[in-house]
């Protein structure tokens, strides 16, 4: 019934643009059962992911296995808002890197880009004249500083840092988590009680 629960939770966006909750950083109630991401990593229940930046900067093939090593995957990007809180969140702090690594890839097929699961991209936010393949040897996603943290396709063996994802945790009670983990969320009781 949780999972349930948690699956028309997720799938409302309207009510869920509200609830682009933080977990894992400040103004979440200090109890081990509020973490819903592992520490170290950022979560947004909307999404139903935890985020980690992998600092270390390394080619776009190593931060897919870093990320695996990390028990995630190289970070897929499925709408508008969650691309904006990640450069609004996660990448705008960074005042060295001019770039991060993300998993959408076209190695097997030139501007046919797909996630490391194989599913194909279909939402964008490409930089101007990207993706350009400049080259012909640019096949891996990262997120340009120069472009306002727009998308450009970029040669996989470059050095950048990377962010990984996993899923939040979940279990039956995650309801009644949300709720008391984030009171002022308690609105949603009614939403959340229909399954
Ligand atoms: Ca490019």
């Amino acid at each position: 019934m949780g999972r349930l629960l948690l699956v028309l939770f997720l799938g409302n966006v309207a009510i869920l643009e509200q609830v682009l909750a933080q977990f894992g950083g400040g103004g979440f109630a200090d109890s081990d059962d509020c973490n819903f991401c592992e520490d170290g990593w950022t979560g947004v229940i909307a999404y139903g992911k935890c985020y980690k930046i992998t600092t270390e900067k390394m080619t776009w093939w190593n931060a897919l296995l870093e990320c695996k090593s990390l028990g995630g995957e190289l970070a897929t990007i499925l709408s508008n808002n969650e691309n904006d809180y990640i450069s609004s969140v996660l990448l705008a702090p960074s005042e060295e890197n001019f770039g991060f690594w993300f998993g959408a890839n076209d190695i097997d097929n030139a501007f046919n880009f797909v996630w490391p699961s194989e599913s194909p991209v279909s939402f964008t936010d490409w930089a101007p004249n990207q993706p350009d393949n400049h080259g012909g040897i640019e096949h891996c996603l990262m997120r340009w500083k120069t472009y306002d943290w727009k998308w450009n396709d970029y040669q996989c063996q470059k050095q950048l840092p990377s962010v990984c994802q996993k899923r939040i945790r979940s279990d039956r009670n995650d309801r009644e988590r949300i709720i008391r983990c984030h009171p002022k969320y308690s609105r949603l009781s009614g939403l959340l009680s229909r399954g």
